[in-house]
């Protein structure tokens, strides 16, 4: 991790960060830039330059810079502008160093006594360029506390600091969910979806609520449930939620347009995927929308053409991972859709906060919600697969999040902006980071976002008066979260997107590990951002033994497994021509040779066995309901 961080630093310089200058003649500069009208001699031997080596582009040859040293000193004494120091600066250019700090009128003066010389082409000033942060103009922004700088809310994302670098640019995010409404903040913002809820009558209730089953359809119709239609299983809700509204507009709401709310992601387009109707949804439906919105194919359902690398779910957990989920987590993970989930919230005071599923699954981005202060809320489920946490919001309106509603208390009335609160409301913010990141790289694996999300994150803060968070086994209220139940840290988007820079290291296992057999690590599907390239490739064991390991520098590597089964786990680390670096694992379990005559004991066979199953997600599921992760004040 160590290369990864200091040598991500080197390659932000090349980056293509937003950068502003200060009005140039207000500021006091030392230096100024400028361009020398061409010798033909001196126009030759930079080509020269060129074409020895690309190592020594830029670098003066020994006779050009005498060429330079001389033309400067005539300058100076021309112009009477002098001249402490100089040097080449890229190609074309020399950097002058002045013998005295100049600025205003000043600066004007020196500046243009320099252009009068015949032999200047351009001349300069050398500012100091300053990092913008990017506000968006939306009228309620400013109620978005959560978005802004966490200098201002401890646990607030530093937007403003990613926007600087990117604000997206097409990124499909799934929103698996009630469906989605028409809103003025989501016009243009919405790609076709898919409505997968199964009309079922539990009790006197039909869940779907749109009168027939699966449909092209996703809007949402509303999810209350009355008195009288409640019962077990099918829990009373006098109001509709509008949670996907909601979530989309987190997520994606039209940003910089001057009115209403600003999503993640301002170039963002939602994949809504309905999925919960009345009563909460049904898990088959849920992972049917999972892999649909990831591209793979559902029977009885038209392929999805958008396919979503972002997959929002925000569903309370209701029980430990299952084969099923986690058969189907595998196979969207691999298909490259990063699943972000909330963490799940307790509803009440009483019974445990351990993650549940999806929370609990391998391969989720799980996301726990903090308040303002970065405290854990009370109502958020903690684990030790939780990957960082987010603002969730607390009780009150200005404590709570901001964005897209509906007015409507049962069916779909007028859009509006409401405040909700709940890990609900967490993950997605997390789901929008992430689709920023893949604008800048869209190499960026499922678990490539997840490792720098976690390593972007800020640390956990402390909140005076609140306890440490103990574990998962019981209700604490508000406690202040370490790293062993509330995950890396606290989101921050600035930073994420600054990790996005770096190249990603991608590996792929090709063959059967067959203990004595040869196989082969491809690592050539490793990635630099655009404008970058790989550079170099290393590979190296982290545990296991390998008989033979050659060709350490190759994006393809043969390795010989040693002839007893065990386990293996190898890097490879991937460096771009910025000089950045990225890394990836993989680990496997060799298997018995199929003709080794039965030598192999049966718990390593299962281990191979094991993990085949996992890749081929071939696992059954069973059917039960599942809730949203949102705490809802009104119920
Ligand atoms: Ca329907
Ligand atoms: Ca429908
Ligand atoms: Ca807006």
């Amino acid at each position: 991790m160590r290369s990864f961080f200091s040598s991500l630093s080197l390659s932000l310089l090349g980056a293509a960060t937003a950068l502003v200058a200060l009005p140039a003649h207000a500021q006091p500069v030392q230096s100024l830039i400028i361009k020398l009208k061409p010798l033909a001699q001196q126009v030759q031997t930079s080509s020269q330059t060129v074409a020895q080596s690309s190592k020594s582009a830029g670098r003066e040859s020994a006779q050009a810079r005498s060429e330079n040293h001389e033309r400067i000193s005539a300058l100076s004494r021309s112009s009477g502008v002098l001249v402490a120091k100089h040097r080449s600066l890229g190609l074309e250019h020399q950097l002058l160093v002045l013998n005295k700090t100049v600025q205003g009128q000043d600066l004007e003066d020196t500046m243009r006594r320099l252009r009068l010389d015949p032999q200047i082409e351009s001349v300069e000033p050398n500012v100091r360029l300053q990092l913008q942060e990017t506000t968006p103009n939306d009228t309620e922004f400013a109620q978005q506390w959560h978005l802004g700088s966490s200098q201002v809310n401890a646990s607030a994302l530093n937007l403003p600091k990613a926007w600087d670098r990117t604000t997206g640019s097409g990124q499909v995010v799934a929103v698996l969910d009630t469906g989605i409404l028409p809103h003025p903040d989501l016009v243009g913002k919405v790609v076709p979806g898919y409505d997968f809820v199964t009309n079922e009558v539990v009790g006197n209730v039909s869940t779907a609520n749109d009168g027939n089953g699966r449909d092209s359809d996703p809007s949402d119709p509303g999810d209350w449930v009355t008195t009288q239609e409640a019962q077990v299983g099918c829990p009373k809700q006098p109001e509709s939620s509008w949670h996907g509204t909601f979530i989309a507009g987190q997520i994606a709401a039209a940003s910089n347009n001057g009115q209403g709310v600003a999503g993640v992601n301002w170039g963002a387009q939602i994949l809504p995927v309905r999925v919960s109707g009345k009563c909460g949804a049904l898990l088959s439906d849920v992972l049917d929308g999972m892999r649909w919105s990831a591209g793979l194919h559902v029977d009885g359902v038209p392929d999805n053409t958008r396919r979503a690398r972002i997959i929002n779910l925000s569903f309370r957990g209701d029980a430990p991972c299952s084969s099923s989920y986690q058969s189907v987590i595998d196979e969207v993970t691999a298909a490259g859709s990063l699943l972000v989930v909330a963490a799940g919230n307790t509803p009440g005071e009483k019974g445990s906060l351990q993650l549940r599923r999806p929370a609990d699954c391998r391969g989720v981005m799980a996301v726990g919600a903090v308040d303002a202060q970065g405290a854990k809320t009370s109502y958020s489920f903690i684990g030790s697969n939780m990957a960082l946490m987010a603002p969730g919001g607390t009780d009150g309106v200005n404590s709570q999040l901001l964005s897209t509603s509906n007015s409507g208390v049962t069916s779909p009335e007028v859009a509006i902006y409401g405040y909700k609160q709940g890990t609900s409301f967490a993950a997605p913010l997390a789901a929008g980071v992430a689709s920023l990141m893949l604008a800048i790289n869209p190499s960026l694996t499922p678990q490539a976002l997840i490792a720098r999300m976690r390593a972007a994150a800020r640390p956990h803060t402390f909140t005076s008066g609140l306890s440490q968070c103990t574990g998962a086994t019981q209700f604490t209220g508000a406690c202040n979260c370490t790293t062993n139940e509330c995950g890396a840290g606290l989101l921050d988007a600035g930073q994420s997107v600054l990790l996005a820079y770096a190249p990603s290291a991608v590996i792929r296992l090709i063959g059967t590990p067959s203990a004595g057999t040869d196989i082969t690590l491809d690592g050539s599907a490793s990635a630099a951002v655009q404008g970058a390239s790989v550079a170099r490739y290393q590979w190296s064991v982290v545990s296991g033994a390998v008989a033979s390991l050659q060709n350490t520098n190759s994006p393809v590597l043969k390795l010989k497994l040693a002839p007893s089964t065990q386990q293996y786990v190898l890097k490879l680390q991937v460096t771009d021509s910025l000089g950045a670096v990225g890394e990836d694992t993989i680990a496997f379990a060799s298997t018995a040779p199929v003709d080794s005559g039965g030598g192999a004991s049966p718990w390593l066979w299962g281990v191979g066995l094991w993990l085949l199953l996992i890749a081929l997600g071939v696992q059954k599921y069973k059917e039960v309901a599942t809730k949203h992760s949102d705490i809802n004040n009104a119920a």
